[in-house]
């Protein structure tokens, strides 16, 4: 056992001049003041960070965020420069230190000196704000006093865009959302992009954009990317197409598809990033009964806490942990959009304060089934925090990015099946047969479908942005290039270089990169598929029941692959992990295929007809 005060003496020691630690006194320090500085920092950014986030107004918030991530960047600073920065990894033996230091010889954006760090805080906090606090008038009162009568994103503007079916009404929302978000943040994103370059510089990488893809320790990411988006885009040409022709059957004259494109507004979501809104315009067959589980919720008294409850149910179901403390608002968690006045950043997330205890989410949740889903997949990031809390700090992580995002995914492909919204009583009666089984197909593929285009573009464009391919006064319409050449749609009304629609996303206004839930959403079918097998809940050789309708609930052989697989962190490279989870080395969108083979099929079959 090595304590404490000898790691802390060696943090100490060592202080005082660049030294080389031997391989002992490396794997010492890491494990003593290393794990516990580096967890503390964590705790205290959460902390913060979270404060802000859930008071996004209050100014005294903000500056504590800010001098917190200064002081906490100047620590993380001094330790890197004496341990780390000129440090060789390959010069170490074992090659769990290896993995750990090659970890540790970046430092992200701390690298920038105190006053540059400012800025590029600042700037992201200042886009987070203005994300959080944008609101628009409502189509009835155009002229309207914004503090009072305005309509936040979430949940007035987003109500709008799924529930509206007027043409013009929709164009409204869609453009004061950009009007007041996007547009507002334009040349604060100049800063961020400046700054954000020159601290992966100092970290030895050539742009930003560089040192994100850096976390997926994958040298073809760019390509392989590609290749799984060449995978599936027949079958999302397939669902543009018959969905086009669905919207031209509502929207009339109002749509011209000569040039392929759709208007991005008409999609039930802001950013037509997914299509389940408008479900009831575009099901095969709308007589027969679809997955409608709003008669459920009323039923069964649902309130938000039961959402959380009922999700956590399925994560005990599997043999895996509780995640009862993150959704616990006496200690901390924030699951519905506050009454008090507060202004929040609505965006769901979850958190992980590094002490192996503290646990959070911050959500606005409705009750509905989207949302139901969205708990699904917040939980699924707790899960995994819960199941890798005892690796080193530096493995706290997914096995990449997109391991993170797929995990609560993977839960909820289980839980909206017929199926299981039917043993959990969301569905009263259903009754499974051709009709109602691909009208259910439908409904996912307008979820998971549809966002793959959009999952790989945005951070196409900002690796774009961020190694100077594209001059600043084309941001904008590289970004309308993106979304025709991808998600094959068009802006309803003319864009210019006066607007920044991507600044409209809360990721591109909030520092987060993106790539993740384009490869979580490839790599959930994955883990679904080697999941549903292990459950006994799917046979490949025997498809008479289709991927689709399988609910590994309660299954202990499914929660034991997620829990070997998951509890590794980051300590193993994520192909390792891949293959212990779906004996697959490689991410691969045949299973995903597989999940939609008989929609692909009626689509192509409707398509050709017309
Ligand atoms: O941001 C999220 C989660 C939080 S990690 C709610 N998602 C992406 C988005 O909303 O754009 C989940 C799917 C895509
Ligand atoms: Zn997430």
């Amino acid at each position: 056992m090595i304590s404490n005060t000898l790691g802390l003496w060696l943090l100490v020691t060592f202080a005082v001049a660049n030294c080389k630690l031997s391989e002992n006194q490396m794997k010492m320090f890491l494990a003593n003041s290393y794990e516990k500085q580096t967890s503390d920092s964590c705790y205290k950014l959460n902390d913060v960070t979270f404060a802000f986030n859930t008071d996004i107004r209050n100014k005294q918030k903000e500056q504590f965020l800010l001098n917190t991530t200064l002081k906490e960047a100047k620590l993380s600073k001094e330790i890197w420069e004496k341990y780390f920065k000129d440090v060789n990894p390959e010069e170490y033996k074992d090659p769990i230190l290896r993995r750990e230091l090659k970890k540790l010889v970046i430092i992200g954006d701390a690298a920038l000196e105190p006053s540059k760090l400012e800025k590029l805080t600042n700037a992201v906090n200042k886009m987070t704000s203005i994300y959080s606090t944008a609101k628009i008038c409502p189509y009835e009162k155009q002229k309207c006093d914004l503090d009072k009568e305005g309509l936040n994103l979430e949940p007035g503007i987003e109500k709008i865009m799924s529930k509206s079916r007027n043409y013009d009404e929709l164009v409204y929302a869609w453009k004061g959302w950009r009007n007041n978000s996007g547009a507002k943040m334009r040349n604060i994103f100049k800063d961020y992009v400046r700054l954000s370059n020159e601290a992966a510089r100092l970290n030895k990488f050539s742009d930003n954009g560089a040192l994100w893809r850096y976390a997926y320790e994958d040298e073809n990411l760019i390509a392989n990317m590609d290749e799984l988006w060449a995978q599936v885009e027949p079958l999302y040409d397939e669902l543009h197409k018959y969905v086009g022709r669905k919207l031209k059957c509502r929207y009339g004259n109002k749509l011209d598809l000569n040039d392929g494109l759709l208007p991005a507004h008409l999609f039930g979501n802001m950013w037509a990033q997914t299509w389940n809104n408008i479900a009831e315009l575009v099901l095969p067959f709308p007589d027969a009964p679809s997955i409608d589980v709003e008669d459920g919720f009323k039923k069964q008294n649902y309130t938000v806490l039961k959402m959380f409850e009922t999700s956590d149910q399925f994560f005990k179901s599997l043999g895996l942990i509780s995640n009862a403390v993150c959704y616990d608002v006496s200690k901390g968690a924030m699951i519905e959009k506050p009454t008090d006045g507060r202004e929040v950043l609505c965006h769901a997330s979850a958190w992980d304060f590094c002490d192996g205890k503290t646990y959070r989410i911050k959500m606005c949740t409705e009750i509905n089934l989207e949302t139901f889903l969205v708990v699904h997949h917040e939980m699924g990031h707790i899960e995994y925090f819960q199941l890798y809390k005892d690796q080193s700090i530096s493995f706290r992580e997914g096995a990449n990015p997109g391991f993170h995002e797929a995990v609560g995914d993977t839960i909820s492909l289980s839980v909206s099946t017929p199926k299981h919204l039917h043993k959990i009583n969301l569905l009263e009666k259903y009754i499974r047969n051709e009709k109602t089984s691909l009208n259910a197909l439908m409904l996912k593929a307008l979820d998971k479908v549809a966002f793959l285009p959009f999952g790989l573009l945005i951070d196409k464009w900002r690796w774009d942005v961020f190694n100077a391919s594209i001059p600043e006064d084309k941001w904008n319409a590289h970004w309308w290039e993106l979304r025709n050449k991808y998600q094959k749609i068009k802006a309803p009304i003319e864009r210019s270089e006066k607007d920044f629609d991507p600044g409209a996303k809360y990721h591109v206004a909030g520092d987060s990169q993106y790539i993740a839930y384009f490869i979580a959403h490839i790599l959930q079918f994955q883990f679904y598929k080697s999941l549903c097998m292990a459950a006994g809940e799917y046979n490949p050789n025997n498809k008479t029941i289709p991927l689709s309708e399988c609910d590994f609930y309660e299954s202990k052989a499914a929660g034991k692959i997620l829990r070997d697989g998951l509890s590794l962190g980051h300590s193993k490279h994520w192909s390792e992990v891949l293959e212990i989870m779906t004996g697959d080395k490689k991410l691969n969108a045949q299973p995903l295929v597989e999940y939609f083979e008989p929609l692909y099929e009626y689509l192509k079959k409707e398509n050709n007809r017309i």
